[in-house]
């Protein structure tokens, strides 16, 4: 063993299970001793030993720190190379992106996603493997059983800083610490994935109007570059650029309710065209048109498939994906197209998988997530540059393209009901009692509604198997109506405190596609509340956030 390299003891901690995406916990959580360092001493051991790694981060707050300490326990386990963005700035796609290019082992996200920062909030930690897709539950659930019975772990006697303000090269022993440049990676892998001439001429025209809002996630320095840098937009186009470690204090989660200063500007500013903003960590996104009409994100997806051939990147579209929660807006693109759509439980991980095999180019989920083949996550900027070259083609509004696709393939009413920091044994019993009578079937024949129009078809918890046979059971209890209309309930795997109940409504309407989303669920919502018993379990029926 090197001189430099010390081992030191520490005790296990028992409750390093990664959920949906990571390991998320309070800042002060990982502020324990050896607690970070038990996890990435875990993640290498866990992973067959990793020869070169990607390590970066949303730049929320102990990232900096959590960098330093990272480097110090993969150097002294003697790591090839290790490839750092400048400032540990990376957005999650680019991190997938950067994997890919580097030909890396893997990557150490270290993010949270839309969960809040500062000193009181959240941190995480995402592992993504070669192919650049989060890992799969197999591996995760081996660096869980690592960390339980961890009793070491390795580091530099003597602890190193690496100056990432600048691009360089450093090396400590037998590692090579590269300190590059994340966002001309990234815009290399994008280059051909649309057409930037056109995109940059719509973008000058006066009368196109956009804005950004990066949210101070990590998108800031992405979206400065395409939009003031390459395309040359007015300045006001990209707003709350600065990554911070608080995000300015807000929650870095772009949906309608938390983002709500783009709304009321576009309300404000019927000139501006097209709005988007993105999470903490780059990966997710939120579509608004014109007055802050809201693009739900089943629809988002399903406009995008239907409109594959403005994007270069789709030419040679052979299948889709969508997360099961999703409304299945989408299905209906791909029966028109003669194509696949798969359905996929919640979690990114499980679309990596189709993307790798190159069984779909395109997939994306209800929690405003979008992806495409460049990469295996799902990326924010890609799908703003989607809809942009959309736009630019059709030369229409978002609004009038999203009013012409329902009139094409009818409208999916579909709203998801988070009611967070719950107390977990009540919602574990919530979920145990739900399930024994899905998974029975007393209650198919069964009919609900004012005119007994919603007859129980299916019941049951969602079960998947991988392309290569892994079987995922237990991912969603469902009950699904004979028009099609469906109540999802399952626990969120990505909280950091208590138990997240997550209800997923949609119904279908070929005919009545102008109606508001909220009421023309109310319905179905109070079924769903006579069904599961949630106010009664919980001790509320009104949720925390309505997206
Ligand atoms: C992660 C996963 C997504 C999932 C989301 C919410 O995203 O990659 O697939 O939809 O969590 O998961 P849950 O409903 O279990 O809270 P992110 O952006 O948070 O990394």
């Amino acid at each position: 063993m090197s001189n430099h390299v010390i081992e030191i003891a520490t005790q296990a901690y028992q409750d390093q299970k990664p959920g949906t995406s990571g390991l998320r916990k309070k800042v002060s959580v990982f502020q324990q001793p050896n607690y970070l360092e038990n996890f990435i001493q875990a993640i290498y051991e866990a992973t067959d030993k990793p020869k070169v790694l990607v390590l970066g981060g949303d730049g929320r707050f102990f990232m900096k720190e959590a960098i330093d300490r990272i480097i110090n326990v993969l150097a002294a386990n003697q790591i090839l190379k290790i490839i750092i963005p400048m400032n540990g700035l990376l957005s999650t796609p680019a991190a997938s992106c950067l994997i890919r290019s580097a030909k890396a082992s893997g990557g150490i996200i270290l993010t949270a996603s839309h969960n809040p920062g500062g000193p009181d909030g959240d941190f995480g930690i995402k592992f993504n493997t070669s192919t650049g897709s989060p890992a799969p539950e197999a591996i995760t659930e081996k660096i869980y059983e690592r960390s339980k019975t961890i009793t070491s772990y390795k580091s530099l006697f003597k602890k190193r800083t690496i100056d990432l303000s600048k691009y360089s090269v450093h090396t400590i022993d037998d590692t090579r610490i590269a300190v590059i440049d994340p966002i001309a990676n990234y815009m290399e892998v994008i280059k051909d994935s649309f057409d930037f001439g056109l995109l940059k001429e719509t973008l000058q025209q006066e009368q196109f109007k956009i804005i950004v809002d990066c949210m101070n996630g990590v998108t800031g320095p992405y979206a400065k570059h395409i939009f003031l840098e390459k395309f040359r937009c007015p300045t006001e186009t990209v707003i709350n650029y600065d990554p911070l470690p608080d995000f300015g204090g807000k929650h870095p989660d772009p949906n309608l309710t938390i983002a709500k200063d783009l709304v009321n500007q576009m309300k404000a500013d019927p000139t501006i065209q097209f709005g988007i903003a993105f999470d903490g960590d780059g990966d997710r996104n939120m579509v608004l048109g014109q007055e802050g009409f809201f693009v739900s994100p089943g629809d988002a997806l399903a406009v995008i498939a239907d409109n594959a051939d403005c994007i270069d990147q789709l030419s040679k579209c052979k299948g889709f994906a969508r997360s099961f929660p999703t409304a299945p807006a989408i299905d209906r693109v791909a029966a028109k197209r003669g194509l696949v759509c798969h359905e996929v439980p919640t979690g990114w991980k499980y679309f990596g998988e189709l993307l790798s095999v190159g069984r779909i180019q395109l997939c994306g989920e209800e929690s405003f997530g979008l992806g495409a083949s460049h990469c295996n996550e799902k990326d924010g900027m890609w799908a703003c540059l989607a809809w942009l070259s959309i736009l630019s083609k059709k030369r229409v509004g978002v609004k009038q393209l999203v009013e012409e696709h329902w009139k094409v393939y009818g409208r999916d009413y579909f709203n998801r009901y988070d009611f967070e920091e719950c107390d977990s044994v009540k919602c574990q019993a919530m979920m145990r009692e739900l399930e024994t009578l899905l998974t029975g079937r007393s209650l198919v024949g069964r009919k609900f509604g004012s005119k007994e129009q919603y007859e129980v078809v299916e019941t049951g918890n969602f079960a998947y198997t991988s392309p290569t046979g892994v079987k995922t059971p237990g991912q969603g209890l469902f009950i699904k109506f004979t028009d099609g209309s469906r109540i999802i309930v399952r626990l969120s795997g990505t909280g950091s405190s208590g138990a997240t109940v997550r209800i997923y409504l949609n119904a279908y309407d070929k005919d009545d596609i102008g109606q508001d989303n909220e009421t023309y669920l109310k319905e179905l919502l109070a079924i769903c509340y006579t069904i599961t018993k949630l106010p009664q379990h919980i001790g509320t029926d009104k949720p925390t956030v309505i997206t």
